[in-house]
């Protein structure tokens, strides 16, 4: 699990913090996910929006809580918890029920969380190709210098290879994600899906009858795969019939609403894609 340790935080105000604090943006997937669970386990939080649109993440406050500048981070009583799967996994341990990690089953769903976190760069490249109105301007120069210059650029004491795969991530793809980019990430979200669609043929849900964090966490990609044109339904109908009731609970639903005018605009931004040839079912041969 990924607690700072107090060499590692910067920004010394939060280890006075009591109760649980969710350091998050409305529209960020990690952070949608890290306030599904809480929703679900009724725990009571308070927010501090961080907002990714300004780069408020590479501010020198943020960096200094969380050294990848990502969110979401848990403050809980002074301790300090990146990585939004090991934000679950610290509040499961504190809030027991419901529980949401079977504790029977706790490295099966470490090793299965895993696998989804090494799809977060996929789901971003898909997304900052495809969902651009909504987006804003990549990450400029400066932004990544005030990024490169901040906070502790240790994790757990050691100095972060992260935060260079992070820089590295913007620089590659600021001049634009290319069409191979696209297919990879399509094709590994494919070979996911498909090994959902298999696992929903014998239960409900993708650990048996009880919804669990791998529910929540995979139903937050499905979310934004559909949102870039992804044809969730067309290639995994059982996903899509496991989303569509997921999508009917509040407690999923109003984490990733979209603000009035964005879903539209990004509804005619995939028709224009959709009309040139250039959506991701296109790229992608979907
Ligand atoms: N592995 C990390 C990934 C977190 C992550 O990449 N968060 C994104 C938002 S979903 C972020 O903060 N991006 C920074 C940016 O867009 O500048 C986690 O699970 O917490």
């Amino acid at each position: 699990m990924v607690k700072l340790l107090d060499q590692d935080i910067l920004t010394r105000e939060v280890l006075d913090w009591k109760g649980v604090h969710l350091l998050h943006f409305a529209g960020s997937s990690c952070s949608q996910k890290a306030r599904v669970f809480l929703n679900l386990k009724q725990i009571e939080w308070e927010s501090h929006p961080i907002d990714l649109g300004t780069n408020e993440n590479y501010n020198p406050w943020y960096l200094g809580i969380n050294p990848r500048g990502l969110v979401p981070t848990l403050v809980i009583d002074g301790e300090v918890h990146i990585e939004s799967n090991d934000i679950l996994t610290a509040l499961e341990h504190r809030f027991p029920t419901p529980e949401l990690i079977p504790a029977n089953l706790a490295s099966e769903v470490a090793f299965l969380l895993k696998h989804e976190d090494d799809l977060h760069l996929d789901l971003r490249t898909l997304t900052f190709r495809f969902m651009r109105p909504y987006l804003g301007p990549f990450r400029s120069t400066e932004a990544l210098n005030s990024f490169r210059d901040g906070g502790s650029g240790t994790v757990e004491g050691q100095v972060d290879a992260n935060k260079k795969r992070e820089i590295d991530f913007w620089e590659t793809n600021n001049a634009g994600i290319s069409d191979e980019a696209v297919r990879k990430s399509a094709a590994a979200f494919r070979t996911a899906f498909d090994e959902l669609e298999a696992k929903l043929a014998k239960s409900p849900y993708f650990l048996g009858n009880e919804i669990s964090v791998l529910d929540i966490a995979w139903y937050i990609y499905a979310v934004r795969l559909s949102t870039v044109g992804y044809p969730l339904q067309k290639l995994h109908p059982r996903v899509h019939g496991w989303f569509e009731g997921l999508n009917a609970r509040d407690e999923f639903a109003k984490e990733v609403a979209r603000p009035v005018g964005h879903a539209d605009a990004i509804a005619r931004f995939q028709e224009e894609l959709s009309r040139e040839g250039k959506a991701l079912t296109d790229i992608a041969m979907l």
